[in-house]
């Protein structure tokens, strides 16, 4: 069932409130009449793990069947002081389609959005587990690299030009023209981090003075950042998830669920794959830090299979999906390739710095309780960032992208 109307009748859900748990049961029912029972009992839990919004599960006692409502609301779960538009609602949840169409599987389904409480009604996956607190528990997921390969190659290829007809996707550009979520990425990734403009960045005090020189002091690395910063900008080239880490991804041992992309835009799509890469070095931080050999060498090895099944999937499609008369020039594809796995590299890096030193840091770092093995690994964290984007152009394999972890461990090592 799927309904995307502008609620007309006049119920307490006719105006926008930010809901609390007893509002839940009864706004199912007056958006999905049909959903559950009409005397059937349903409890209702907030679950809510992110910076931004609030998830209710609602489950129908008797039968087990559920659903998720996910309320925008107008202020931050992060922090009070920051307002962005409920907007992001309908962008996540308009995405969302279009994905299911291009990446079927892959990600939740929805049933329903309403654009006056700014809310979704999804696909209950609580069968699933949140990927980042999986990883931290060090579990491991063989199935992760082929079905986020196939998820970015199936949603970004073919928002591109060179697949859609430039009409339709420069329509595709206007709606998802995302200000204010982007502004928060422009913020948090590509600016505050190397200087610490709005004094939110969080630096654990011991990796002050390192910070205070590789970050703030490299007037190198600034020249770079500010070249991607104008890139992520301005370099329209597919349709982004724009926030694709471990808490935005659904696991179990046989599925893979990719949600929440309300910071979805027209951008470069390194951004996205970049992400992923660098959230697999996080879950390594967290897995070294526990002495976890094998589960280390499970997320270097994803991290590897991700660049390489990554390209060797988006040629295969390229070659059978291409329209753009020009876009089929000989050698045009793998000038393509090479440049979106030069942003995956500088993606990747910027990632490793802003959850190592920004506002919005991950757990997998921030839970490792040994103070000098968390010095470490954000060290580790930053060294390899570094690489990443300064010699962004240079990065062709998945095994250029371990090889350079692995160098910023020894050099990392080097500074205690
Ligand atoms: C203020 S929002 C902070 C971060 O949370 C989101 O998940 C995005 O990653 C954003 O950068
Ligand atoms: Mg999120």
């Amino acid at each position: 069932m799927i309904g995307f109307y502008k609620e007309e009748t006049m119920s307490r859900f006719s105006k926008y409130f930010l809901m609390k748990e007893g509002d839940i049961c009864d706004y199912v029912r007056d958006q999905l009449p049909d959903y559950f029972a009409g005397n059937s009992n349903i409890t209702v839990k907030e679950i809510g793990d992110g910076n931004l919004n609030y998830v209710f599960r609602a489950v129908e006692e008797g039968t087990d069947k559920s659903i998720i409502v996910k309320q925008a609301g107008e202020q931050l779960r992060i922090s009070a002081e920051m307002r962005i538009t409920t907007d992001r609602n309908r962008i996540e949840s308009e995405i969302l389609l279009i994905q299911d169409k291009y990446a079927p599987g892959l990600v939740p389904k929805i049933f329903k959005y309403d654009t006056v409480m700014c809310a979704c009604l999804m696909e209950d996956l609580s069968d699933h587990r949140l990927m980042r607190y999986a990883l931290m528990e060090h579990q491991t997921f063989p199935k992760f690299a082929e079905d986020v390969t196939t998820y970015m190659v199936n949603t970004l290829l073919n928002t591109t030009d060179v697949v859609m007809e430039h009409k339709e996707k420069k329509e595709l550009v206007k709606s998802f023209i995302n200000p204010e979520l982007c502004e928060i990425t422009e913020d948090l990734i590509y600016t505050e981090p190397y200087n610490d403009a709005k004094g939110r960045n969080i630096v654990t005090p011991e990796n002050l003075e390192f910070v205070k020189k590789e970050l703030y002091g490299d007037k190198a690395l600034h020249l770079e950042i500010a070249k991607l910063k104008f890139e992520f900008m301005n370099n329209a080239q597919a349709l982004l998830h724009g926030d694709l880490h471990t808490g935005s991804i659904f696991v179990k041992p046989d599925s893979t669920i990719i949600f929440d992309p309300e910071f979805a835009f027209y951008g470069p799509m390194g951004y996205d794959i970049g992400n992923v890469i660098a959230n697999l070095f996080f879950a390594w931080d967290n897995g070294d830090a526990a002495g976890n050999t094998s589960f280390c060498e499970w997320t270097l090895r994803t991290a590897e299979e991700v660049i390489d099944l990554f390209k060797s999937k988006f040629i295969a499609e390229y070659g059978k999906k291409v329209t753009d008369i020009m876009a089929k020039t000989e050698g045009f594809a793998e000038y393509y390739l090479d440049t979106i796995i030069a942003d995956t590299a500088a993606g990747a890096g910027t990632e490793l710095v802003r959850r190592t030193v920004g506002m919005a840091q991950v757990k997998d770092v921030t839970t490792i309780a040994d103070k000098n093995k968390r010095i470490r690994a954000e060290r580790i964290n930053i060294l390899c960032a570094k690489d990443l984007v300064m010699n962004r152009t240079q990065f062709k394999t998945g095994k250029d992208f371990t090889a350079s972890f692995s160098k910023a461990i020894a050099a990392a090592d080097k500074t205690l």
